[in-house]
């Protein structure tokens, strides 16, 4: 069955626009018994159909295939293999990330025996109450289309229905095939149909006239118009009909993470970044705006600064996207369809903002530039600040080079800072904000489009998280330039933390002990408390060590002007290069007009968290339902 499914996979096909190619690039995977002698055997028997890389941590492989997914918009990909058990459960937060961010990868969970005759083998769940429940059953909730190949004829409905989902623009995400050890060995006589080359067509699918119609009524009437481009814009390749709706009409455009980057950054229509990490441009316009365009958004809690952004009591939505699950969000009229397709159908209705709304917001994008340049120019010492590190790399770096980023303090200064030049330029995995994605999704685009300099930009915390891909980078002769931003924590949390009167509890690597003393001998006054105060010394962690260790040529940049001549010298090198910067962790980039839903304790001892909790009480008056 293992070998059917292995040549299955090399026949499939995606075309989309006329270009025809393989949706399977190889296989990620890590062995064990549960798939060795399988899958396994399969891919050993037939290097050249599927290739197989081998990986070090399969959550770290499942990133690298969704990164690679990511930057192919969603037209290629990996397959992933993994033995039962703990080797299949760590799979599940890529598959959680895949889906919540709409990307494609198919895993391939090895399961207990069919047979069940070795039961309880090794690693098996046993659960009393029931005969048929492994730890795959968890991948439901975090896969699009979720089967289990219990008879080796089961594969041919359940590998085509995991076609159907992975190349469908709405329904796209984690595809879960779990496979019983023993049925991956058998012998089935598989028609040459289902193993012959099949080409998967993935459609433009038009708007309906009718709902077209109803958007352009509700976009003819507005005299404040505001698009919000997310990921679909960008895997819809919908930047040049953006541009030229925008021209013509000149609606001004803010983009959400996944949709940074659909018009360059100094497109005269362009406010950037909007909602919780927005600019100040965008989250002005978003404020007074009576019409809202989302171009393939999901509109999560950031994007609409948790339903706070648009505070215009008759504001109105129009939601372009091919899936129905976000096209009626916000009450908005649906426009079912291909982000490039409907914005071409929506060209020539016409329409023109104002004069003065247009200069309006050009003004406010030439404030928030001239902001971008103070930030990028802090000059903060002893430590710089995370936004010059971000500064410095954004006027190194060439129009095409990429930079990838997931959690931390990164993503939301680099979507508000980060000039975007080229609509694959920026890669901040944000649907799930995944610390441990940062080398191994870099990975993934350096494989995808090896003419490119990525350079992935990775805090501290999730450098230690999750940075074995360094080793696998190695491996693959993909060459990446890791960013290493250390500020000895988690600096974001920190101040998430100190702004909900918690004071940056736990959020520190320094030594802690309740009652303990610390080698200065000052007693530790609470576990992991983030003050200047506290006497504990940070812990002796030397992550450029860490590493040198793995193989990667590592510069240590002290200051500004040193990490701008290691940028230059890591160009030079041929594997991968890490940075390390050490920045300061009280300077941050503030927030511009916007707010997040984080509950404060309703009670509390702490004072601090009695004042929170009065701004919080009073922002959430701000929350609309936009129903
Ligand atoms: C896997 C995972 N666990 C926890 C979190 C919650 N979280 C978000 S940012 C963060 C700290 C990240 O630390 P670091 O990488 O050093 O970045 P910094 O905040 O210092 O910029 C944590 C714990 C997360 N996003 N992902
Ligand atoms: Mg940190």
């Amino acid at each position: 069955m293992a070998q059917a499914l292995v040549r299955f996979l090399a026949s499939q096909y995606v075309e989309r626009d006329g270009v025809e190619q393989r949706f399977f690039v190889g296989c990620w995977g890590i062995f064990g018994h549960g798939n060795v002698a399988g899958i396994g055997e399969a891919l050993f028997e037939s290097p050249d159909l599927l290739p197989y890389h081998m990986a070090r941590n399969e959550q770290s492989m499942v990133h690298t295939a969704v990164g690679y997914a990511r930057h192919k918009d969603r037209l290629q990909t990996f397959a992933c293999t993994s033995s039962i058990g703990p080797g299949a459960t760590n799979m599940l937060t890529g598959a959680a990330l895949a889906t919540v961010n709409r990307l494609p990868v198919l895993l391939l969970p090895g399961d207990v025996f069919a047979s069940r005759v070795p039961d309880p083998v090794l690693q098996q769940l046993e659960v009393p109450s029931r005969g048929d429940v492994t730890v795959n059953d968890a991948f439901q909730s975090v896969s699009r289309y979720w089967d289990r190949i219990a008879r080796p004829e089961q594969l041919i409905p359940a590998a085509l229905a995991a076609m159907r989902v992975l190349v469908s623009p709405a329904d796209t995400g984690a595809v879960t095939l779990a496979l019983p050890q023993d049925v991956q060995a058998e012998a089935y006589d598989y028609p040459d149909e289902f193993l012959a080359k099949r080409v998967w067509h993935v459609e433009r699918r038009p708007p309906d006239p009718t709902a077209l119609a109803r958007a352009v009524d509700a976009i003819r009437a507005a005299k404040r118009p505001l698009i919000v481009a997310g990921g679909g814009a960008i895997y819809g390749c919908a930047s040049d009909a953006l541009r030229r709706f925008v021209d013509e009409t000149g609606i001004p455009v803010a983009e959400t993470q996944a949709g940074k980057g659909s018009l360059p950054y100094d497109h005269p229509s362009a406010l950037g970044a909007i909602g919780v990490t927005g600019t100040s441009a965008a989250n002005r316009v978003a404020k007074d705006a009576d019409l809202v365009i989302g171009i393939g958004t999901r509109w999560s809690d950031f994007t609409t600064a948790s339903k706070s952004a648009f505070q215009d009591r008759d504001v109105r939505f129009v939601n372009v996207n091919v899936a129905e699950l976000d096209v009626h969000k916000q009450g908005a009229i649906a426009v079912t369809g291909d982000a490039r397709v409907t914005l071409e159908a929506l060209a020539g209705i016409g329409y023109r903002v104002d004069g003065a709304y247009r200069d309006m917001c050009a003004r406010l994008a030439r404030e928030w530039d001239a902001e971008v340049t103070r930030l990028y120019t802090l000059g903060h010492s002893p430590l710089p600040a995370q936004s010059e590190v971000i500064g410095a790399l954004n006027e190194f770096s060439g129009p095409t080079d990429v930079v990838v980023c997931a959690a931390g303090s990164m993503p939301g200064e680099l979507h508000k800072l980060w000039r975007t030049r080229d609509r694959k330029q920026y890669h901040v995995e944000y649907g799930y904000s995944c610390m441990g994605y940062e080398i191994a999704g870099a990975l993934g685009v350096k494989l995808s489009d090896p003419a490119r300099e990525v350079y992935s930009l990775v805090g501290d915390g999730s450098y230690l998280m999750l940075s074995e891909a360094i080793v696998t980078s190695i491996q693959e002769r993909a060459k990446l330039v890791v960013v290493l931003v250390d500020n000895h924590g988690f600096a974001s949390i920190g101040a998430l933390s100190r702004s909900l009167g918690t004071d940056g509890f736990g959020t520190q690597f320094r030594e802690s002990s309740p009652g303990a003393p610390t080698p200065s001998g000052a007693p530790i006054r609470a576990r992991g408390l983030d003050s200047e105060r506290d006497p504990a010394p940070y812990l002796p962690i030397d992550l450029a060590a860490n590493a040198a260790s793995l193989g990667a040529h590592v510069i240590r940049a002290d200051g500004i002007s040193e990490f701008r001549d290691a940028l230059a010298a890591a160009k030079e090198v041929e594997r991968t290069v890490v940075i390390h910067v050490e920045v300061d962790r009280y300077v941050s980039v503030p927030s511009y007009e916007s707010w997040w839903e984080v509950p404060v304790a309703a009670t509390s001892e702490a004072g601090a968290v009695g004042d929170a909790r009065k701004s919080y009480e009073k922002a959430k008056q701000k929350q609309r339902r936009y129903l």
